[in-house]
């Protein structure tokens, strides 16, 4: 066993198969655990624009220096050498020459001290317990281990693919880089996770706020962009294993031979990094580009037309994913426009991807073209998709947003959660940051999707479950498709994201993907550890702010329920008097409903019933505002503005506190900002305190705008303390924001 190991280890090393690129220059910050006080006095940390993201691999204190380079004198591969696997040897190189400021360890045979990359195909002589542990791991799942082989001790990082074995070397690097023992072993709970990219061709981001899309459509397939590679790796140390590549509301052209090859380029790219491919279908694309006559799905050539399609894009692109589509919803083309089912759209494609294990994504974000004025957007997905439970092909995966209305600061969960027992759901979560103040305002959203996927659908019963999360991962039947989809906030801003703290919650997306059931909070930790250093000091108030944010932008923009209040199209700054658009399911009055006589959206039996789209359980519960958290009140109740709440203020009174709340922690943020000022980079810091300030006054806006709008419909005094407005509601009413980025 030991010689055969030996040996394929030597074929290995003779062949050239472990990679040696050339490792990043040494970092030369200052020891990431500096003792806080010396980093309080002293501004030695260089400047970073945010360029590398949590991956800036910063040199560890002296001590840890110490013992990660015990960990890792020598990297030995003993798996199959693939590009992959090439790109696992490169990041650890990289990362440990700038955590231990040192040369990146190179190839050697086994010894003590080596840092080992293994398959169990590969080294048939790992131990039966660990090999038994690995079956359990599928192909992306991996083992860290401090262990003896042949007699050697050894850091070693064992999975089925190389694949396994990239995630484990990231997860490996992060354990040094924020300094706790590493996972034993690890393993995705959900199979697709995948960023969704509104990125049109032109480059323009429907919804982006960090410049232009990355991917330069203009310029592939000959000119492909280093920055691809930096976000392959990115994504790959959170285990994101897909990406669609252009917008939801796409085009038909994407799907021409031109951009399925610039398509192919960028996947050639992140192939190495276990991401594949996908992109967004415009339902009615042969139709448009005049190849058919029709688009209606149960066409046979139409169907032809697909299957053609299909079996082109594999050519160029054996691994590609699938398809994501948004069909029949805001103007875009679909099935219905036939009077076929979504069911039958989406089989009609998958049927064409099928041969290849291609998928569809369909989403489920839909509400009528002509609404009836007496019902209600929120219950429109689940009227549409709940009676085709059971009818997708087993190719097909619903797409659903978390809340039934759109990404709003608060949305309970969508209804359609554990209600489609038969049919593969996935999750889709908005990373940009479309409703919650662009990447102007830090909101991190690690607690937004925690609270989602924590959420009890009570389908068992009160207290019960299955959580939404337990949903995801395919509740008490195993699912064929299971799946996470978050849309991205990236673009060609120096720094990613636009604002650095958004940094987190993409990171905090990929996360949840692998582990739909991890913390918030401890997520926020590894983030803040890895981007701004191991001073506990800044570790901890950077935790503390991105733990606070979220609750803190509800406050000042939606409190206690309230929803859908933005500025028209842009969805900035607050609009809560907008009553003239030409829907009325798109103004922010059809939401809240304020009146003389109260406030709040009644989703109960007494008004639109929304609420018995929900178990029994949970309907029962909400139907009483006495049982309903305070945080859902006005979005299933319509209350008098008297209402008593339970902290014993009155409905009204308890909206002011919350507007005040959510300013006051607006500036909480950004004095604990500035209280770091010395102890993070200048640069960062400078740029992080610009966004505080605008934080501030987007607050503020809100807070003064809303208070002076639903004061005018109650006509209810301030009580004491509550400080007036300072302008009239007209002058709010007036100020607008055309040229607002990032819409539609
Ligand atoms: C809304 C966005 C719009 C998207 C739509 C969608 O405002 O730009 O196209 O969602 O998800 O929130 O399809």
């Amino acid at each position: 066993m030991h010689t055969s190991f030996a040996n394929a280890l030597a074929a290995l090393l003779l062949a050239g198969a472990i990679g040696l690129a050339a490792a990043a220059p040494a970092a030369s910050a200052a020891p990431a655990g500096a003792p806080a006080t010396a980093a309080r006095t002293q501004h030695t940390a260089p400047d970073e624009d945010g360029y590398k993201l949590w991956l800036r691999y910063q040199a560890l204190a002296p001590a840890a220096q110490e013992r990660l380079q015990a960990q890792a004198r020598s990297i030995v591969l003993a798996a199959a050498a693939t590009p992959t696997t090439s790109a696992a040897i490169a990041e650890l190189q990289r990362g440990l020459a700038g955590m231990t400021g040192t040369a990146p360890p190179q190839a050697s045979a086994l010894a003590d001290g080596a840092l080992v990359l293994a398959t169990p195909a590969s080294m048939p002589s790992l131990d039966a317990a660990l090999k038994a542990e690995l079956a359990q791991l599928g192909q992306e799942g991996y083992l860290l281990r401090a262990t003896r082989l042949q007699g050697r001790a050894v850091t070693l990082i064992a999975a089925n693919a190389d694949t396994g074995l990239l995630y484990g070397a990231f997860a490996w690097l992060r354990a040094a880089a924020t300094g706790v023992a590493p996972e034993a072993r690890s393993a995705p709970g959900l199979q697709l996770r995948l960023l969704n990219h509104w990125d049109n061709l032109d480059r323009h981001v429907e919804r982006g706020y960090a410049g232009a899309s990355i991917w330069d459509w203009w310029a592939l397939p000959e000119i492909v962009d280093s920055r691809y590679t930096d976000y392959a790796r990115a994504n790959a140390s959170l285990g994101i294993n897909g990406t669609v590549l252009n917008n939801v509301n796409a085009k038909p052209e994407v799907l021409t031979a031109a951009y399925i090859a610039k398509a192919a380029a960028v996947a050639d790219v992140l192939r190495p990094y276990g991401i594949r491919v996908f992109l967004s279908a415009r339902f009615s694309t042969p139709l448009e580009l005049k190849e058919t006559d029709t688009a209606d799905p149960l066409a046979p050539a139409v169907q032809a037309w697909w299957k053609n399609k299909a079996d082109e894009i594999y050519r160029a692109i054996p691994d590609f994913g699938g398809f994501l589509v948004k069909a029949n919803s805001e103007g875009q083309p679909g099935p219905q426009d036939y009077h076929r089912s979504h069911a039958d759209g989406a089989n009609m494609l998958a049927a064409a991807l099928a041969p290849h294990h291609g998928i569809v994504m369909w989403r489920a974000f839909v509400y009528a073209p002509h609404p009836d004025p007496k019902t209600d957007r929120a219950r429109q997905a689940y009227e549409e998709f709940k009676p085709l439970d059971g009818k997708f092909a087993s190719n097909v995966i619903v797409q659903v947003k978390n809340g039934a209305i759109d990404f709003q600061p608060r949305e309970p969960f969508h209804p359609l959660f554990g209600a489609m027992p038969h049919t593969p759901l996935m999750m889709e979560f908005q990373i940009t940051k479309e409703y919650l103040g662009f990447s102007t305002d830090i909101a991190y959203l690690g607690t937004l999707f925690s609270e989602v996927l924590d959420s009890d659908t009570m389908q068992r019963g009160q207290g019960k479950g299955p959580t939404v999360a337990q949903v995801l991962e395919g509740g008490d039947a195993p699912r064929q498709l299971t799946g996470m989809a978050g849309v991205a906030n990236i673009g060609v801003d120096r720094n990613w994201t636009g604002h650095h703290f958004d940094q987190a919650n993409w990171y905090a997306f990929g996360r949840l993907a692998w582990n739909p059931q991890a913390s918030a909070q401890h997520i926020a930790k590894e983030w803040a550890a890895q981007t701004f250093g191991n001073d506990d000091r800044v570790q901890q108030q950077v935790v503390q702010m991105l733990m606070m944010s979220r609750e803190t932008v509800v406050d000042y923009m939606t409190p206690l329920g309230l929803h859908h209040l933005m500025g028209t199209a842009h969805h900035h700054g607050p609009a809560p008097w907008v009553n003239d658009l030409e829907r009325p399911d798109w103004n922010p009055v059809y939401y809240h409903r304020a009146a003389r006589d109260g406030i709040g959206f009644d989703r109960t039996a007494s008004g639109t019933n929304a609420l018995d789209q929900y178990a029994p359980a949970l309907a029962r519960l909400y139907a009483d505002p006495r049982t309903t958290p305070d945080r859902y009140l006005l979005w299933f109740h319509h209350l008098p503005w008297t209402y008593t709440m339970a902290s014993g203020r009155t409905l009204w009174a308890e909206l002011l506190w919350h507007y005040d709340r959510g300013v006051a922690g607006a500036r909480d943020l950004q004095a604990r900002w500035e209280a770091l000022r010395g102890a993070v980079d200048a640069r960062r810091h400078a740029e992080v305190a610009q966004r505080l300030r605008r934080q501030v006054i987007n607050a503020e806006l809100w807070r003064n705008a809303c208070i002076a709008y639903f004061q005018s419909v109650s006509g209810l005094p301030l009580p004491p303390g509550v400080a007036p407005p300072p302008q009239s509601l007209d002058a709010y009413k007036a100020i607008h924001f055309p040229y607002a980025p990032g819409r539609g």
